[in-house]
């Protein structure tokens, strides 16, 4: 008669990596059987690091290009990565090591990158920067043209000397 029956183990007592589970069944005459399989165990999450740019950044254009470095014990499997804690880029490749977010709004901003192994352990890391465009103030414009305005007259009366 089959049956079906259920074992938890504990696999956090173990180390990461390969091993062999076997399975051994003796009925009452004494027939016996047995079967193994592999299994790898994995309680361990990536490391990931952003790589660029520095963290408390500041920008002045609306859009940012994010380099990072990820690796697993055993196997990455992809990463997802959230603007202010929305999620902007899901399921990405595990190969990939950058992406641009663009339209940013101004201010403060923080981009989250979470890379997974094949077994749903993940580690996250933020990236905090600022966003805003270069404002000249009118008067810092005003004391602009005028300190050109002076050049220019100097320039011409120094010309006007020589010519005399
Ligand atoms: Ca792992």
């Amino acid at each position: 008669m089959l049956g079906t029956t259920s074992f938890t183990w504990n696999t956090a007592q173990y180390d990461d990596g390969n091993h062999i589970v076997r399975l051994y069944a003796q009925d009452a005459g004494g027939l016996e059987s047995e079967i193994t399989k592999n299994v790898i165990i994995d309680n361990t999450p990536p490391i990931i690091i952003v790589t660029s740019p520095i963290n408390n950044t500041k920008i002045n254009k609306d859009s940012i290009e994010v380099t990072w470095q990820a690796a697993d014990n055993i196997k990455l499997d992809h990463f997802d990565i959230y603007l202010d804690e929305a999620l902007i880029s899901g399921n990405v490749s595990k190969s990939q090591r950058s992406i641009t977010i663009t339209g940013l709004s101004q201010g403060e901003h923080v981009i989250t990158i979470r890379a997974y192994d094949e077994v749903g352990n993940y580690t996250e890391t933020k990236l905090i920067f600022t966003y805003r465009t270069l404002t000249v103030h009118p008067i810092y414009i005003a004391v602009a043209i005028v300190a050109i305005g002076c050049t220019a007259a100097i320039l011409i009366k120094v010309r006007k000397k020589k010519l005399t």
